[in-house]
């Protein structure tokens, strides 16, 4: 039986040093009645929408905290809003933003907010912090501050159920002795924030609690020779288009080996007319085809009717975790985070 569901990625383009987090938010609420005229139940919108990616700039204190939201973000002034919008249209949503908990640890969170519910159902703090502490000493290379702004996320990769969003789904306590309910209850969604994507690992972690839809924000520079080093030379052009094609290989190949549907949702654009950031929201189905893509690099809606039937195949044939992975062979993934190569030859 088909349990399907519209959703969409919210790509937005570029935000300036001082734009202020009430226009960003407009913005975000023109993509809400966007979505809710092409009738789409749940929307994701980027990494740490909010403003620009601050990450790249060496910071004073005073100008670091406006970036960051302190206390519960749904009680924020300048976002509430959009919380109230969402709620308003029946749209459910996915937020990043830049966290300060109360005993001072920033985060790179995302949040999915319910419509149905009109509450944060789950958090996401982002796990693999790309970057370095200390900014570069070319004072032409941009950097990537992650590492010095937040902590690693510590709620590990928390999968979940929303309601509301497709129909007839099993609850808990109407169900036969021995009836078997998966792939038959509310969507199993998991939520990851940008670089934590290109880790098998973190796709893994939500798979095995049988997730459906995997969605996720992305902050991508489009040319970042000082971060990655040591690669060919290549023109801005030729390292655009070589992180957009990283971007798409990522989300294809884990969302096949998962057998998942995925949306990833980009902020890009120019930001203050010189950070380039590459776009390219795409939705994903768990046979690893790209079904909808983002045609522009500034704000736009990108959005499908998934069927999350379309991962029965993958999970319960090619992908049936149960009779195919062997786990007594791979102690070393969870005993070692670096590599330990083999001893060298004789001569
Ligand atoms: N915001 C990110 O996590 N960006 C990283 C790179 C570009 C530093 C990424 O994996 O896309």
């Amino acid at each position: 039986m088909a349990r399907e569901l519209k959703v969409a990625a919210a790509q937005v383009g570029a935000i300036d040093r001082d734009t202020p987090k009430t226009a960003v938010v407009s913005r975000l609420i023109s993509l809400l009645h966007e979505a809710a005229d092409s009738k789409v139940q749940l929307v994701v919108f980027p990494e740490c929408t909010l403003t620009t990616f601050f990450p790249r700039h060496l910071l004073q204190a005073e100008e670091l905290e406006a970036f960051f939201e302190h206390g519960e973000i749904t009680d924020s002034p300048d976002v509430m809003p959009l919380f109230e919008v969402s709620r308003k249209l029946g749209i459910d949503i996915v937020l990043g933003y830049a966290e300060r908990n109360p005993e001072g640890a920033g985060y790179n969170t995302c949040i999915y907010f319910s419509a149905l519910e009109g509450r944060i159902l789950q958090k996401y703090r982002k796990i693999h912090l790309p970057g370095t502490k200390e900014p570069f000493k070319e004072p032409d290379a941009t950097n990537q501050l992650e590492k010095r702004y937040f902590t690693p996320g510590d709620l590990g990769f928390p999968a979940f159920r929303a309601p509301g969003l497709v129909s007839d789904a099993v609850k808990k306590g109407t169900v036969q002795a021995g009836e078997t309910t998966a792939g038959k209850g509310d969507p199993i969604f998991g939520m990851l924030i940008c670089n934590d994507r290109r880790w098998p690992e973190a796709w893994r972690m939500y798979s095995q609690k049988g997730a459906e839809l995997i969605m996720f924000g992305f902050n991508t520079g489009g040319h970042m020779a000082h971060l990655w080093g040591g690669r060919k030379a290549m023109t801005p052009e030729q390292a655009k288009t070589e992180a957009l094609f990283h971007s798409r290989l990522v989300q294809q190949s884990n969302s096949y080996m998962n057998a998942c549907w995925s949306i990833s949702s980009a902020r890009c654009g120019k930001d203050d007319g010189k950070y380039d950031l590459i776009a390219g929201s795409a939705i994903c189905d768990p046979e690893g085809h790209i079904v909808a893509e983002a045609q522009t690099e500034g704000d736009e809606l990108v959005s499908a009717v998934i069927d999350l039937e379309d991962c029965r195949q993958g999970k319960e044939k090619t992908f049936d975790f149960a009779r195919h992975r062997r786990i007594e062979a791979y102690g070393l993934i969870n005993q070692q985070a670096g590599v330990s190569e083999p001893e060298l030859l004789e001569k």
